[in-house]
């Protein structure tokens, strides 16, 4: 059997696969509801200052003793042959040079918390909501010749969220600390370090997230690592492709929760790019969209071409290859928020509702941003309308309710058209992919079928598929017997709608 964690922003979740495909156990140990002392409700410490958004690394050590007490209560743990994993992306870890010997020498008697805790040296980490590091960014930029260049390299424009930035900013307003700093890991590769009792590598995947991975060559990128921060290569650990073998689990977890002392640890990746394994999405054609507060497209990629516009990303994908990411701000927050405008339910979202206007909204057109977006990066105050009288006054809630799907999708299709692979087919996840009324929309726009999977902790299931793959097992096997879509969810595109669309208004109208 296979045990894939996932420690993402609000929880840790572990999924154990058989080889068969099926999963055995699941668990989750929720920070805010079951590590109350971290005072971190979601996840992060409230009240950060100008964009500073930190999370306690302690609270990830404390809840990976929790969740593997309450697992091993619950499944026989020597049973599991190998183990993957997945992190948050972009967050990081700071560690003194006292880390190796520590994760050497974990005693079970003790927790991993007051065992790890002394070595680090920045007491809050921080994660992918920060937007602190703007300054940071404009610099590394500068330092080699600006964003089209670190864009070139590394596969996005310099981003506050990424790893570097962050990186930047410790070195800047604490000297001191960055200097006794030895090992700078990711959440994924700190927990992996933990599991395997040394520090571990980072994979393409989430080392692709730092600004720092130069990735035609998938080695730090010596220019942007000295633009970030003195003695910065030395201190990173090093990169290896997703499924290579750390080692063998530490004494710590075998004494403590059973596991089998030869159970394998594989290197960990981020939170996205084990989604596309669990998915089963690794192959170039097949696209992921999940629906969330914010909307996010990504895609296997053969070549690590860039977004010429600067707001997609390229990682590493731990199928091989590349892979995209795209993020949209404007997702459910969007359709949240017309919901409320229209004061209807979400029953106004179902295909009945929505088919009293054709595909295409009898051309009456929305830019559908309640606020800042992303993708394009800039401030909206509100929806834009084009079209009739009556729906530029904001009337016929079905016309506008359209107005914004179509937007949202044709938004996202034309921000992805720099991927060059037109979708084959399109999983969609997400807290609205079970809305058909929307996922036809999705079908209609990007004229693919579109389906659902079973499962909804696709970045756990993905690091199980990865702690199979460490085992020897082949990845697109596990995924064909893992990843399965749910009954009835497949929609066809209807074929009427294929020009129903009309992009070039749409680009027009963005401006
Ligand atoms: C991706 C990103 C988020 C985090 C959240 O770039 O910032 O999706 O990985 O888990």
């Amino acid at each position: 059997m296979y045990l894939g964690f996932d420690s993402s922003t609000q929880s840790i979740s572990a999924i154990i696969l058989s080889a068969l495909g099926e999963i055995v156990a699941e668990h989750s140990v929720n920070f805010g509801a079951r590590l109350p002392e971290f005072a971190a409700p979601s996840g992060f410490i409230p009240g950060g200052e100008k964009g500073e958004v930190h999370a306690d690394p302690q609270m990830w050590l404390a809840a990976l003793d929790l969740l593997l007490a309450e697992l091993a209560g619950k499944t026989d743990l020597a049973a599991i042959r190998a183990i993957g994993g997945s992190g948050q992306q972009h967050g990081s870890v700071y560690l003194d040079e006292t880390f190796a010997a520590r994760l050497s020498g974990l005693q079970a008697s003790q927790g991993l918390r007051e065992q790890l805790a002394p070595a680090l040296t920045r007491a809050s980490s921080p994660i992918w909501m920060d937007t602190s590091t703007g300054e940071e960014c404009a610099e590394m930029a500068a330092a080699v010749g600006g964003n089209a260049e670190v864009c070139r390299r590394t596969g996005s424009v310099a981003v506050e969220r990424f790893t570097g930035s962050q990186i930047r900013r410790f070195f800047k307003n604490n000297p001191a600390a960055y200097g006794k700093t030895a090992h700078i890991h990711l959440v994924s590769s700190f927990l992996c370090s933990v599991l395997a009792g040394k520090s571990a590598a980072i994979d393409f995947g989430d080392g692709a997230g730092m600004n720092l991975l130069n990735l035609s060559k998938l080695a730090w990128d010596e220019n942007l690592c000295a633009a970030t921060a003195d003695g910065l290569q030395e201190k990173l650990p090093s990169v290896a492709p997703a499924g290579t073998v750390v080692g063998g689990i530490s004494s710590y977890f075998v004494e403590k929760y059973g596991f089998a002392s030869d159970c394998k640890v594989g290197v960990f990746t981020g939170d996205n790019p084990a989604s596309l394994v669990g998915m089963g999405a690794t192959t170039p054609g097949q696209v992921v969209i999940s629906l969330g507060t914010s909307d996010t497209f990504f895609a296997g990629m053969t070549e690590p071409h860039t977004d010429p516009r600067g707001f997609g990303h390229v990682f590493g994908n731990p199928g091989g290859g590349f892979m995209c990411l795209v993020c949209f701000r404007n997702g459910s927050l969007a359709r949240e928020a017309m919901r409320d405008e229209l004061g209807v339910g979400w029953e106004a979202f179902d295909v009945e509702s929505l088919q009293a206007m054709p595909p295409g909204n009898e051309g009456n057109i929305m830019l559908p941003f309640y606020g800042a977006e992303i993708t394009p990066r800039r401030d909206f105050s509100g929806p834009v309308r084009r079209g009739s009288t009556a729906f530029m006054a904001g009337e016929n809630p079905a016309a506008q309710i359209r107005g914004l799907l179509e937007g949202q999708f044709v938004n996202m299709k034309h921000h992805t058209d720099w991927i060059g692979i037109q979708p084959q087919s399109i999983r969609l996840t997400g807290g609205a992919s079970r809305n058909n009324g929307i996922a036809q929309i999705v079908a209609d726009v990007f004229q693919a079928p579109v389906e659902r999977l079973e499962i909804a902790n696709s970045a756990a299931l993905g690091a199980a598929i990865l702690g199979a793959v460490t085992d020897g097992k082949s990845m697109t096997e596990m995924q064909s017997l893992a990843c399965r879509c749910a009954e009835g969810t497949l929609l066809e595109p209807s074929a009427s709608s294929a020009d129903a669309y009309d992009m070039a208004k749409f680009v027009a109208l963005l401006g």
